[in-house]
């Protein structure tokens, strides 16, 4: 339970970095992931209890449907408590589409559960039952909107606008390894640990660089042997080499 609430909470923080932060880490897959607590594929999210979905409308012809790990493009509007209440957010009103991966935990619990075998042009909408996260998913312009909205169900009408190709996979462990010697030392792990802080990744708070290595190696090096091995590494690598 604590270290349950414990992951909860580096989600929490994980989700209140700035939406492009967000993004950055969900693109790249890092193995800081791993440190928040964070599977690097998030699979097999359990829908929030008590949601529903309600299709509003689905086009007659339709090729392909959603899965899990599509880039998708949607228009959405969130309200407070039923469709006709106060919007929070809206892409329509900002006139530019919402773009993120499908089933991997970028977007607030129920969106991966609930816009899975979906065509384009189809409509949706979302019931959310009222969550204590959502604040902090839903980005700092939320906290202005007040205590409402972690206290009410959040009805989301989404429009899927096109299903786009997934980005291509990051190849991390190359990128780290600079000597090419297919292991990460401690070294070649800070070096690009600092490269990311340099690009503005922001380490949680109380860290220094060496608690945040000795958890890196504390997760992936499985046999303690001080190396990071291709096989250990859990983070975006390719599967072709070796
Ligand atoms: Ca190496
Ligand atoms: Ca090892």
């Amino acid at each position: 339970m604590t270290q349950n609430l414990k992951t909860e909470e580096k989600k929490m923080y994980f989700m209140s970095l700035p939406r492009g932060m967000r993004s950055f880490l969900a693109i790249l897959g890092t193995i800081f992931l791993g440190v928040l607590g964070f599977p690097v594929l998030v699979t097999n999210v359990e829908a929030p209890m008590g949601m529903r979905v309600r299709v509003v409308s689905r086009p007659n012809s339709c090729d392909r449907t959603t899965k899990e790990g599509d880039l998708l493009s949607v228009h959405f509007m969130g309200s407070v408590g039923s469709t006709d209440g106060r919007v929070f957010d809206s892409s329509y009103h900002r006139n530019q589409p919402l773009q993120f991966v499908v089933g991997r935990d970028q977007m607030i619990p129920g969106w991966d559960q609930g816009l899975m075998d979906m065509c384009v042009g189809e409509k949706r909408e979302l019931m959310i039952p009222p969550h204590p996260s959502h604040i902090a998913y839903l980005g700092p312009g939320a906290h202005s909107a007040g205590k409402q909205l972690d206290e009410s169900p959040l009805v989301f009408n989404i429009e899927l606008l096109d299903i786009l190709d997934s980005p291509p996979a990051h190849d991390a462990f190359a990128e780290i390894d600079k000597d090419g010697d297919k292991l990460l030392s401690a070294v070649e792990v800070q070096d690009y640990v600092k490269t990311l802080v340099a690009e503005g990744l922001e380490i949680p708070d109380g860290k220094n660089l060496t608690e945040v290595l000795w958890e890196i190696f504390e997760h992936e090096d499985r046999d303690r042997d001080g190396f990071i091995s291709h096989s250990e590494f859990s983070g975006p690598k390719r599967h072709d080499e070796l």
